[in-house]
C-alpha cells in the first residue's frame, strides 16, 4: 500500500451494550423498557438503557428516579459486570480475527484499521459487515460500525445509523458529507464550545471552513487546530493498539449553575458509584496514585485538587470538595471527579487484558 493511499479504518460499537446483553438473556424483555444500574431507593444512576427506553427520553448516567418518572414502566435490572467482561472479551478476540490493530476505547468499542487486511477482497465494508455477523452469532447482541479513512469519522459514521447500523464514508464522500456536519459531532467539542461556535454563528463544518486558522487559533487556542482539520474531515491520529491510560474521570455538567453552598454528597456519591464502575470495567489491574476533583466555576475557570489514595473513597473526594468550597463565592457549571494511575511497564498483552 503507497504511503498515501487513504487508510480504512471501522469503529464498531455495540448498541445498548449491558441492556442488550440482559435482553439476550431474558427474551421476555424484548421490546420491553429495560435499563441497567442502581435503584432508585439508592439514589443511584442508570448505566444505559435499551432503545425502547430512550423512547421516553431516558438516557445513560440519568438519576433512576428521574428515569422512572418519564417511563413508570422501566425494568431496571443491577449490573452484572462478569457477564459483560466476558461478552467484551468474545467480541475484541472477533475484532482480532481480523487485524492486530486493534484500540480498545471501552468494553463495548473500539478502532480498528484494515489498511492492509486481506480479509474479505481488502474491503472494510464487508469486513465491518463480518463482524457485526460474527459478534450477533456468537455474542448474540447487535452491533452498529462506522467505515472511513481516519479515526474521528469512523466514529460519527458508527453511530449515523444506531442501532444496528452500519455507514460508510469513502474518501472520495468526505467533502461532501462534513459539509452540513452540526459543529458538536465534533470530536472533543462538548456544551462550551458549541455554545461559543454558535455565538460566533458557526453551525456547521462549512461554516467552519471559512473561518482561517490563525483566528480559530486565536479564539479556541489548541483546539483550533483541530476544529480546522475536523471541519474539512481531516484526522491523521493513528490506531494505537497499546495506548495506557494515565488517569480515569467521570462528570457532570449543570443545566443551571448551582451555588457553592449547595449539598453536593448526592451528586459526589452518584459520581463516584458512576467513577467505580469505570474503573472496574476498564482499569481494574490498575495501580492508583491519586484521587483528584475539578471544579468548574460560572466563569469558567477550573480548579483542581488531587490527594495521594491508592484507593478512591467518597469521603475523600467530600473533604475535597469542602476545601476547595469554604474560601469559594462562584456558582458552580461542571464537577468532576477521577483518578490518576501510576505508569507501570505493561507489555501489550497486560495492556489489552487490563480493559477486558
Ligand atoms: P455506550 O457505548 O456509551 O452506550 P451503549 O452501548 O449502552 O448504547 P449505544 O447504543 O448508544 O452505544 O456505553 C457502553 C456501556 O458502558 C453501556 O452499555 C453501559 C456503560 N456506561 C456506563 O456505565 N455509564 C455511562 O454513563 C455510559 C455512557 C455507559
Ligand atoms: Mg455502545
Amino acid at each position: 500500500m503507497p504511503d498515501n493511499a487513504p487508510r480504512k479504518i471501522i469503529h464498531v460499537d455495540m448498541d445498548c451494550f449491558y441492556a442488550a446483553i440482559e435482553v439476550r438473556d431474558n427474551p421476555t424483555l424484548t421490546g420491553k423498557p429495560v435499563a441497567v444500574g442502581g435503584s432508585a431507593e439508592e439514589r443511584s444512576v442508570l448505566c444505559t438503557c435499551n432503545y425502547p427506553a430512550r423512547k421516553f427520553g431516558v438516557r445513560s448516567a440519568m438519576a433512576t428516579s428521574h428515569a422512572l418518572r418519564l417511563c413508570p414502566d422501566l425494568i431496571v435490572l443491577p449490573v452484572n459486570m462478569k457477564k459483560y467482561r466476558e461478552a467484551a472479551t468474545i467480541i475484541h478476540d472477533i475484532f482480532r480475527e481480523f487485524t492486530p490493530l486493534v484500540e480498545p476505547l471501552s468494553l463495548d468499542e473500539a478502532y480498528l484499521e484494515v489498511t492492509d487486511s486481506k480479509h474479505c477482497q481488502g474491503s472494510a465494508t464487508l469486513i465491518a459487515k463480518e463482524i457485526k455477523a460474527r459478534i450477533r452469532e456468537s455474542v448474540g447482541i447487535t452491533a452498529s460500525a462506522g467505515v472511513a479513512p481516519n479515526k474521528f469519522l469512523a466514529k460519527i459514521a458508527s453511530g449515523w445509523n444506531k442501532p444496528n447500523g452500519l455507514f460508510v464514508i469513502c474518501p472520495q464522500d468526505v467533502t461532501h458529507f462534513v459539509k452540513d456536519l452540526k459543529v458538536e459531532a465534533l470530536h472533543g467539542v462538548g456544551k462550551v464550545t458549541t455554545e461559543k461556535l454558535h455565538r460566533l454563528n458557526l453551525k456547521t463544518c462549512s461554516d467552519l471552513q471559512k473561518i482561517p486558522l490563525s483566528e480559530l487559533t486565536e479564539q479556541f487556542g489548541k483546539r483550533g487546530l483541530q476544529l480546522y482539520q475536523q471541519s474539512r474531515g481531516i484526522d491523521n491520529s493513528p490506531v494505537e493498539p497499546n495506548r495506557i491510560r494515565k488517569s480515569l474521570s467521570v462528570e457532570r455538567t449543570f443545566s443551571e449553575d448551582i451555588p457553592i453552598d449547595s449539598d453536593c454528597d448526592i451528586i459526589l456519591n452518584h459520581l463516584h458509584q458512576m467513577l467505580m464502575t469505570r474503573i472496574k470495567e476498564h482499569a481494574a489491574d490498575r495501580k492508583i496514585k491519586n484521587q483528584y476533583i475539578k471544579i468548574k466555576f460560572n466563569d469558567f475557570k477550573l480548579t483542581t485538587l488531587e490527594r495521594t489514595s491508592h484507593a478512591p473513597t467518597i469521603e475523600e473526594y467530600i473533604k475535597l470538595f469542602q476545601e476547595i468550597s469554604q474560601h469559594e463565592l462562584r456558582a458552580i457549571r461542571l464537577i468532576g471527579i477521577g483518578v490518576h494511575f501510576i505508569n507501570e511497564d505493561k507489555s501489550p498483552m497486560r495492556i489489552q487484558q487490563s480493559l477486558l
